[in-house]
């Protein structure tokens, strides 16, 4: 939809003109994966589709939800701002104000808003974190609480624990806020500092497939990954005091991984300290322009997602293996919390509609499900459009 017609539905919906657009983006992230809330880095870039908040003011004291997804406007009083409702989607944006209220921000007027969004559901490019961080973009501007970007995204963060309940890290609702048009973001998810560092790929893209198998990052899988590495660390600290298993180098790893007894939180370990170190490299082959170390990164992170971590399942590893056979492939792996969603791969420009061709036919034949294609555009951050 364009903003012209965001802003038509506005009107539909509410018998008013829209005082405010809002717009922030979903992410992918192309290597650093389940490392953000271990202390490690990540380096995702924000996408040029996400989530769009348009909104006025009311005088009847309450907050109107409305996203063009669903037939019903949810209207909520300020005493009801901080408890989460039954399954539901305001539970995103809620969350978000919530944490506003949290802070000690008071909500003195009444909003009508209006949300829709472009990112595919359930695809793992954070349709969620986009959500929160328009939300929390929105109520940053028209409270004038001159939070910063990364106090946005930790809003969005906190909100995701408490509302939605996932014990997610920084990565997503950091990559929408301080997204940047061709860039990706090296973030080191425990000191929050970041760099932004150039994308520039002469003759080939990054180009997504969703294998349309819902990744479910509330199903419970991705609370127990966090809480496998919390034992891994627990375990750890018999040997060596120790925060986060990103502290770890591969070779300090190795010299006391025999203190992990727990032969599942081992393997997530392992996965973790190497994931750290492959970021690392990746970011720097980057910077030098070594692509072909760079894809070569990308799918050892998908293998060590894959046997370690065990976060893929049959359609991300069928789309990886069959990504990989194509000639042209830089590299390719699964982005994201996992458990279903998207792959992200690099494909030089003459190989793209093979890989579509191919990679859809020999994916669908094997899954029974059609996949779909996507080159990514790295886009901006949260911002107000109008
Ligand atoms: C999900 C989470 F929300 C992120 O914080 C991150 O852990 C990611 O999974 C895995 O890298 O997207």
């Amino acid at each position: 939809m364009t903003v012209q017609e965001l802003k038509s539905a506005f009107q539909s919906a509410y018998g008013k003109t829209a005082e405010a657009v809002y717009f922030s983006p979903g992410r992918v992230n192309l290597i650093g994966e389940h490392t953000d809330y271990n202390g490690g880095s990540v380096f995702p870039c924000a996408l040029s589709f996400g989530t769009y908040l348009l909104l006025a003011k009311n005088d009847k004291k309450v907050i109107n939800f409305k996203s063009l997804n669903q037939p019903e406007i949810i209207s909520l009083g300020f005493d009801q701002l901080t408890t989460p409702l039954d399954k539901s989607w305001v539970n995103y944006p809620l969350g978000v104000i919530a944490q506003f209220v949290k802070r000690g921000v008071a909500i003195t007027e009444g909003y009508d808003i209006l949300i829709w969004g472009n990112v595919p559901n359930g695809a793992g490019l954070s349709s969620s974190a986009a959500l929160e961080v328009v939300t929390a973009y929105a109520f940053n501007d028209q409270l004038e609480t001159g939070f910063n970007r990364t106090v946005l995204a930790q809003i969005g963060q906190k909100s995701e624990h408490e509302f939605a309940l996932v014990n997610c890290g920084i990565m997503d609702q950091f990559a929408s806020a301080n997204g940047a048009k061709d860039h990706a973001i090296h973030l080191n998810c425990d000191t929050l500092e970041f760099e932004l560092v150039p994308v520039k790929l002469e003759g080939v893209k990054i180009l997504i497939s969703n294998t349309h198998s819902p990744h479910k990052l509330d199903s419970g899988a991705y609370n127990q990954r966090v809480a496998e590495c919390k034992l891994a660390v627990e375990q750890l600290n018999k040997v060596r005091p120790l925060k986060y298993l990103a502290e770890l180098t591969e070779a300090e790893f190795k010299s006391i991984e025999s203190a992990i007894t727990d032969p599942v939180a081992h393997k997530r370990a392992r996965h973790v300290v190497g994931e750290v170190q492959r970021t690392s490299d990746a970011v720097k082959a980057l910077k030098a322009g070594d692509l072909t170390l760079f894809g070569q990164l990308m799918n050892a992170s998908h293998v060590s997602l894959r046997d370690d971590y065990e976060v893929t399942g049959p359609e991300l590893d069928t789309m990886a293996a069959e990504a990989w056979k194509i000639d042209g492939v830089i590299g390719s792996r699964m982005t994201g919390g996992g458990f279903g969603g998207c792959t992200v791969s690099l494909v030089k420009d003459e190989a793209i509609d093979t890989f579509i061709k191919e990679v859809g036919a020999a994916y669908e034949a094997k899954i029974g499900i059609k996949p779909e294609f996507y080159i990514a555009e790295i886009g901006n951050g949260a911002c107000k459009i109008g």
